[in-house]
């Protein structure tokens, strides 16, 4: 606030907040940033010229941060992470800094409406599914808690594909998020590193005969920092996500140049852009490890040369306390080539000695485990990784040389615990396990549910857990509140607001005050009014984008997530058509009416996820045109579900289809936006469902399906699908119709590869499922037709939601694992 001479205040244009400011900063930024006069702004400068808006009142906020962190001496956390999968930025932002309200009279004087302009924004889609989003909600709690962080990662050029249904099958389009300019980052050119790939290394000994090592590296690419700020809620922290882009290193390639070899010269420039060219689906095939390694490399490599620089330029100190400075956790074993990495640094580039530099390192990391899948352990091969990297890969031999030592002093006799703690895979073809690296190299190991940590410790870690039970624990996962409930559902937060006030939106265990009003019958009324508006709302915009009528005071019946086997979307359509033909057997049979919505993208080489899509989209069509069926039931798949989409997803769904095989789904974090936001969910006891039941208490929870153990020991007696089949009338129509070609206009060869799979194979044990979820299912209707009833078992699922805010799963790795204390930041402004 400047005070001018007559004592009226001023308000400066990039920092002011009353609508008259921010109403003259918007039309200032249109003219000065984008050089637009309003008559001539496209739809895109409006979206711009608000959010520069937004950004110049971070940006203050984000300087008193920084100095505030280095004036404390502040210990950091380093959240390194290949994805962020953040959603869009103005909505958020706007809601910490407090200034919805005020901003949308702003947008009102010029005639435009704030929603439009939110919606215009286009998403970073920088992450696959829900790892990435996790690492999102993450860096929101931790700016919200004032807690020093900063998220490390890799700025793809193209985030995860764009999906369109195109007759039914899944098509892929590229996703050129920045094509249009992302008013949000801040270029920092001069936070660049160089990193180096390939060569060889030479051993060399000095004259007090030190023993040293020498990589000479035959290609190296520079990172450049790309920095957004994340500003926590109605808070001044403004923490930093630092992105790495490749730019190609002059002065290494372009050689090639002296040599006369001009277009050499640029085609290994473009080469060296490609490391941050694209965010790889979670689909790993062979021709797509090496880039992939390259990748994980190249951010790790910047981000612990930063922290390097940190601590010694910024911070003053020595790298003897680098491990004081910061806590490095490593988001699943992706960012895990760090620990040889430092390694490198500590020993090669800064003259530390091997033992110190260990003490070092495994007091800086911690490693987060985030799947049970074995296909999704990663390993590199031997020569790959020893092209890309070989010094790393002396460097994790000698690591493993030390460690299989101890080992081997606590387990004398023991080979073969030997072999499979080894990094290295030595049976077949020989590898690097990234996730031995990351026990061996972390002074703690989680897992992201308390099932899911117990499996862990049980069996893919049992070794590790065995060797050093003291490093693992348990971190149960929680999401945003301000994204996946202020910004998503206004009118469930105006309706909860009213009665408890608003300190739930910080800690969340006050909606438990919530369970006060579950019996009051005006309370109940105006929650169900709520969902049915935002059922309402949604339809509209469903009918804009499938052409499919959708009917609001239907049960809305979601499934929302990457399509994969495990997740069992398969299960779903295996009732929707027992439903259906349940009403072609008896066409005036008493049926609760029902929607059912899917999003999700298939991995683009993930033939029988694709599969499942047009069987979904078949099954649909077939329903939705069906005479008999008359409306009671539709089935919808909503193309290519994001973080946009679940903003409109979530708040609408009255039941949530969390039906994995039990064991399987580490945690899920759907399972927990739904809930938060009212409806009701049908589940297994898997991940943190399990959890979820214990606060909403099991009434309040339609459970079905096999247990973890149960699933393991049908396993071991030697599982036959047939079975089922075979003594299940009701299944075997159903089964028999998808093979027949029922729902393929005759075809029967199109959905034999389901068919054939659920027969023979049925790894995940959908039909052993199957009756216990149509039984289950069938007390979902029941349970509908009392709405009273419902919207009760809906309140007091939102009123027991508290454990699952990222707030409290952030509290806990910062007492646990990280060590690390708030600093509230007093901003200038
Ligand atoms: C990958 C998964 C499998 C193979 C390769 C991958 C590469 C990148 C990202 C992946 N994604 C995940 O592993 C992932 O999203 N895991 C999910 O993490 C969530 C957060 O902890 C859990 O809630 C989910 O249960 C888990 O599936």
């Amino acid at each position: 606030m400047k005070q001018s001479k007559n004592q009226s205040t001023i308000e400066d244009d990039r920092t002011g907040e009353s609508v008259a400011t921010l109403t003259r900063a918007i039309a200032d930024n249109m003219f000065y940033v984008q050089g637009k006069f309003p008559a001539t702004a496209t739809e895109n400068d409006d979206y711009l010229a608000v959010a520069y808006t937004v950004r110049d009142r971070l940006l203050r906020r984000w300087i008193d941060t920084t100095e505030a962190y280095i004036k404390n001496d502040a210990r950091l956390v380093c959240y390194l992470s290949a994805e962020f999968l953040l959603g869009p930025h103005l909505h958020n932002n706007l809601i910490n800094l407090g200034l919805v309200e005020p901003m949308r009279k702003a947008v009102d004087s010029y005639g435009k409406k704030l929603d439009d302009i939110i919606e215009q924004e286009g998403e970073p889609g920088l992450g696959n599914g829900g790892l990435g989003r996790l690492a999102a909600c993450y860096i929101d709690s931790l700016a919200s808690l004032q807690i020093p962080a900063i998220g490390y990662g890799i700025r793809y050029e193209y985030g995860i594909f764009g999906q369109q249904i195109k007759d039914g099958w899944q098509v892929e389009t590229t996703d050129k998020w920045l094509n249009l300019g992302n008013p949000w980052e801040l270029h920092r050119p001069e936070r660049t590193y160089e990193v180096k790939y390939g060569g060889h290394t030479e051993s060399q000994q000095d004259e007090q005969g030190n023993f040293s090592v020498r990589w000479i590296p035959n290609h190296a690419v520079m990172g450049v920092a790309y920095d957004t700020p994340i500003l926590g809620y109605k808070v001044n922290n403004t923490n930093i996500l630092r992105l790495w882009s490749a730019q190609a290193s002059e002065s290494f390639d372009f050689q090639d140049f002296n040599a006369g070899d001009y277009m050499g010269a640029v085609r290994d420039k473009m080469d060296s852009e490609n490391i941050t060219k694209v965010l790889y689906p979670n689909d790993e095939h062979e021709q797509g490890k090496r880039l992939r390694l390259q990748q994980q490399y190249f951010f790790v490599s910047c981000s612990l040369q930063d922290m390097i620089f940190i601590q010694l330029e910024l911070a003053n100190d020595t790298l003897d306390n680098f491990h004081k400075r910061f806590a490095g956790q490593l988001n699943d074993t992706h960012p895990s080539i760090a620990i040889a990495e430092l390694m490198r640094l500590l020993v090669d580039e800064h003259d530390m000695s091997w033992d110190q530099a260990w003490d070092i390192t495994r007091h800086t990391f911690a490693y987060t485990n985030h799947t049970l899948l074995p296909e999704a352990l990663e390993t590199w091969s031997l020569p790959l990784f020893k092209s890309v990297l070989p010094r790393h890969l002396e460097i994790i031999y000698e690591i493993n040389r030390h460690f299989l030592k101890q080992v081997k002093e606590r387990y004398p006799d023991d080979n073969e615990r030997l072999a499979r703690m080894s990094l290295i895979d030595e049976t077949g073809e020989k590898s690097v396990r990234m996730a031995n690296l990351a026990c061996v190299g972390s002074h703690a190991v989680n897992g992201v549910a308390e099932l899911h940590t117990e499996l862990l410790t049980a069996t893919v870690l049992n070794d590790f857990y065995d060797f050093s039970p003291e490093k693992f624990s348990n971190k149960t996962n929680g999401v945003t509140p301000r994204r996946w409930i202020v910004l998503s559902n206004p009118r469930l937060t105006a309706l909860i607001t009213e009665k408890i006030g608003k300190s739930w939106i910080t800690d969340l265990s006050q909606l438990k005050q919530l369970e006060a009003f579950a019996d009051d019958a005006k309370f109940i009324a105006r929650w169900h009014q709520v969902k049915l508006q935002n059922k309402q709302e949604q339809a509209a915009f469903a009918f804009n984008q499938t052409g499919v009528e959708l009917n609001p005071e239907s049960l809305f019946d979601v499934q929302v997530k990457r399509l994969h086997e495990y997740k069992r979307q398969l299960l779903n359509v295996l009732h929707i058509i027992t439903l259906y033909n349940r009403i072609k057997s008896d066409p005036s049979i008493d049926i609760v009416p029902r929607t059912f919505v899917f999003g999700g993208k298939a991995a683009p080489s993930y033939f029988m996820a694709k599969l499942i899509i047009k069987l979904i989209n078949s099954v649909a069509d077939r329903v939705n045109n069906d005479a008999d069926v008359a409306g009671r039931l539709k089935v919808v798949f909503i193309p290519n579900f994001n973080v946009k989409l679940g903003h409109r997803v979530y708040p609408m769904a009255d039941l949530s289809e969390q039906i994995s095989t039990a064991g399987l789904e580490a945690s899920g974090t759907g399972n927990m936006k739904f809930s938060m936001n009212g409806a009701l969910t049908i589940g297994t006891l898997d991940g943190a469902n399990i959890e979820i039941r214990e606060e909403v208490g099991k009434e309040n929870f339609f459970l079905f399906g096999l247990t973890a153990q149960e699933v393991a020991d049908l396993k071991e007696q030697g599982y036959n699908p047939r079975d089922y089949y075979d003594n299940n009338a009701v299944l075997k129509l159903v089964l028999d119709q998808i093979r027949e070609g029922y729902f393929s206009k005759g075809d029967a060869n199109l959905f034999m590869p389901l068919v054939d799979e659920l027969l023979n194979h049925d790894q995940y044990l959908l039909l052993a499922d199957y009756q216990s979820y149509i039984d289950a299912q069938d007390k979902v209707s029941e349970t509908w037709r009392n709405q009273d009833l419902w919207t009760r078992m809906s309140i007091l699922n939102v009123a027991r939601m508290g454990k699952f805010s990222s707030d409290r799963a952030m509290q806990e790795y910062c007492e646990d694992i990280w060590k690390v204390k708030p600093i509230s930041v007093a901003s200038a402004k």
